[in-house]
């Protein structure tokens, strides 16, 4: 079968009628950054899918314009994903269950790019006129509501926010939460994904702490007392990858997209604090001072936050923004020792010269395909072309080879967590179609 047949299958198969779960085995709902890089993918497929796609998961939108990590499928038993409907206790006002957190807002870009795919059926559909109103609300969440530091960026309240959960440069921040007692829940991820590769128990037990605090708070932004509160690279950056989108989308619909292109200028500057010695890194805004020791770097006198000394494939991700000024040294830095970029399989998602180091471990380490697909739209962007068909290449033959893994090995490119994985058939798809 062609690799093209074979992404296709899993895409369909993981199709339940409006929507795609990441992986039928250990994420049967809708998650919100997996549903973007699959509607990315979709539209090779069939535009009108993808946009279902996006339009299901703002169909789980709040009232106050987030969009919640995940949309739980009333078909699926209530105790397959832990933590389910039952612990976030969250309905949207149109009767969809949900989680109270985020994941990174990568939608506008993918809205964009679906609508790109098949201009007149989107047109036909009123696909952009649509979801733009819901997009717009959803970045007008994220700047007014979280920005936690008042400097201009959006913080994350959960390692979860980032998308890249177990990552290193959570650590110290995690280190400080007390865990909720580990007989006070059921994990459900290891009866599907070995535990070597998965976060520890420990690790699990202050996940569960802190979300349950933002819910027993109503998730109110403004009343929680975040415990965890960290400025992340790429969840800043890809919001300024969508603010692009947005300034296309308004200008396709005859709108003014000066108010984006401006929010992506802000957001640009604000980034640029997070970058010391080659890489972006995360705020922490809750680090005292005498956290700061160790720190990658101190933050304006008198402004909260501590830069994590931790580098991972986040700090990479601001290659995606247009115009980035720091994009020739975060270039020399992604090719260096730290992330052997075009040396190793794909990006590895940490420092591979870090103390944290662990080949196997979610998000300490392994390779991801859709952060792979993000740093080969930057190197896209910045016309290094030759780099960026040799991530293709790579991606296209470890996909294959690996059955869609969810993630690799990055020295010998074996396959980790679970396998024929949503995101890896759609970023597949997509970089089919670029050859
Ligand atoms: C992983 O995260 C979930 C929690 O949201 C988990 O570990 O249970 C992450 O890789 C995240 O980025 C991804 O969106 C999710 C579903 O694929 O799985």
């Amino acid at each position: 079968m062609s690799l093209r047949s074979a992404a296709k299958q899993v895409l369909l198969g993981n199709w339940t009628g409006h929507s795609t779960v990441p992986s039928r085995s250990l994420y049967p709902h809708q998650w919100s950054w997996d549903s973007a890089f699959i509607a990315i993918g979709l539209r090779h497929l069939s535009p009108r899918r993808a946009q279902v796609e996006l339009e299901s998961l703002f169909g789980s939108q709040w009232s106050d314009g987030r969009i919640p990590h995940i949309s739980f499928s009333p078909a699926v038993a209530r105790d397959a994903y832990f933590p389910g409907p039952d612990f976030w206790q969250a309905t949207t006002t149109g009767g969809v269950e949900t989680s109270g957190i985020i994941q990174p807002p990568v939608h506008a870009l993918a809205a964009w790019l679906t609508h790109q795919a098949d201009e007149a059926e989107s047109v036909r559909r009123g696909f952009l006129p649509r979801v733009y109103p819901k997009l717009v609300a959803w970045h007008t969440y994220l700047r007014t509501r979280r920005d936690l530091g008042g400097r201009g960026l959006v913080a994350i309240v959960h390692p979860w926010e980032s998308g890249m959960d177990n990552s290193p440069a959570w650590d110290d921040a995690l280190a400080r939460v007390t865990p909720a007692p580990l007989d006070s829940f059921t994990r459900r991820d290891t009866d599907h994904a070995s535990p070597a590769d998965r976060p520890t128990d420990l690790d699990y037990g202050r996940y569960v702490q802190l979300a349950a605090t933002y819910r027993d708070h109503q998730y109110d932004d403004a009343a929680t007392p975040f415990e965890f509160a960290l400025d992340d690279p790429a969840f800043n950056a890809l919001l300024i990858a969508s603010e692009h989108a947005l300034a296309d989308i308004a200008e396709a619909l005859g709108l003014d997209p000066t108010h984006h292109l401006k929010a992506a200028e802000e957001l640009t500057k604000a980034l640029g604090e997070l970058f010391t010695n080659g890489l972006f890194h995360a705020r922490d805004l809750r680090a005292s001072a005498e956290v700061a020791s160790g720190s990658a770097g101190s933050a304006e006198a008198g402004a909260p936050g501590v830069l994590v000394p931790a580098g991972t494939i986040s700090g990479l991700i601001p290659l995606i923004v247009p115009g980035l000024p720091q994009a020739a040294d975060l270039l020399a830095t992604a090719r260096g020792e730290r992330f052997g970029l075009g040396q190793v399989h794909l990006v590895p998602s940490y420092d591979l010269t870090g103390p944290a180091f662990e080949r196997e471990r979610y998000w300490r380490g392994p390779s991801w395909f859709n952060t792979a697909w993000l740093i080969h739209r930057g190197l896209t962007t910045l016309n290094e072309q030759d780099q960026a068909d040799q991530l293709r290449d790579d991606l296209l033959k470890l996909a294959d080879s690996t059955d869609f893994a969810e993630y690799v090995d990055p020295y010998d490119g074996s396959p980790r967590g679970a396998q024929i994985f949503s995101w890896t058939a759609a970023v597949t798809l997509d970089l089919l179609s670029c050859r």
